[in-house]
């Protein structure tokens, strides 16, 4: 068995049994940004292999919040499949996590394909709607510490993804306020705006970035635009809610 195939092997049984494995850039220092992707793709086929659906794209840090937080300052993207859907309002169970965190997002969902170099216009044309979301990381990396080829291998900590209602993207999505409520105290506030600047810019790179690998952004995709504030520790019994201004608000709670 090749090395990539190894880590990729690695990171989908941690992920599959709760059980964080050691960085690989400490044991593998010339493990490249490309190799990683490589590795990334190859766990993901493997949830494939057993029955999972692609549903998506997400983007992770995108923002200033997030990058400060984990200490890597370079956007990077992973693979959205249905196993990691969580039911908007319902309860995820702890026990299927290293040690999850949560972040206030938004969500696109695409009417048209996207891929390649592509303006902020083609790319909000290509989207059928916009819609309040969080999204739960959990990096299978021990002590959630990782280096940009870590992280990108381990497909980029995503882990489950909850999704509000969908509004209409026709609307100014530029600078919407945004809170992270936990069990009713507010625990984070920010802006779409943190996103890049502007959350579409997230959908520009994630259609550049997919495009690198060959593959497109799906008519019916979601993509997760990425993580607005420093994301917080789930822990049992928590009731967690996301609210964007003017796109509503999306909660989950964790039970055992
Ligand atoms: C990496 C993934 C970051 C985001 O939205 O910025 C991410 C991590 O923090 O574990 O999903
Ligand atoms: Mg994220």
């Amino acid at each position: 068995m090749d090395r990539l195939t190894r880590y990729a092997e690695t990171l989908d049984t941690a992920a599959r049994e709760a059980e964080a494995t050691p960085q690989i850039t400490p044991k593998d220092p010339a493990f490249t940004v490309a190799e990683a992707y490589e590795v990334q793709k190859l766990s993901v086929d493997r949830r494939l292999a057993r029955g999972e659906r692609r549903i998506g794209v997400k983007m992770g840090l995108t923002s200033r919040a997030k990058m400060q937080q984990v200490g890597v300052d370079e956007a990077a993207w992973g693979r959205l499949t249905d196993a990691m859907l969580v039911e908007e309002g319902s309860a995820l169970s702890r026990a299927k996590y290293v040690h999850p965190r949560v972040e206030p997002e938004i969500a696109f969902l695409m009417k048209a394909p996207l891929s390649g170099r592509v303006t902020g216009a083609a790319a909000l044309a290509a989207v059928e709607a916009i819609a309040p979301a969080m999204e739960i990381i959990d990096s299978r990396f021990e002590n959630f510490k990782f280096a940009l080829e870590d992280v990108v291998a381990d497909n980029t900590s995503s882990s489950g993804l909850v999704i509000g209602s969908w509004n209409d993207p026709r609307s100014d999505f530029s600078n919407l306020g945004v809170i992270l409520e936990i069990d009713g105290q507010v625990v984070q506030v920010g802006s779409t705006a943190a996103i890049l600047g502007h959350p579409l810019r997230s959908l520009v790179a994630a259609a550049r970035l997919v495009a690198e690998a060959g593959e497109q952004i799906e008519a019916g995709a979601i993509v997760m635009a990425g993580g607005i504030t420093a994301a917080p520790n789930l822990a049992i019994g928590q009731t967690v809610r996301a609210t964007v201004q003017d796109l509503g608000s999306v909660m989950f709670q964790v039970e055992a």
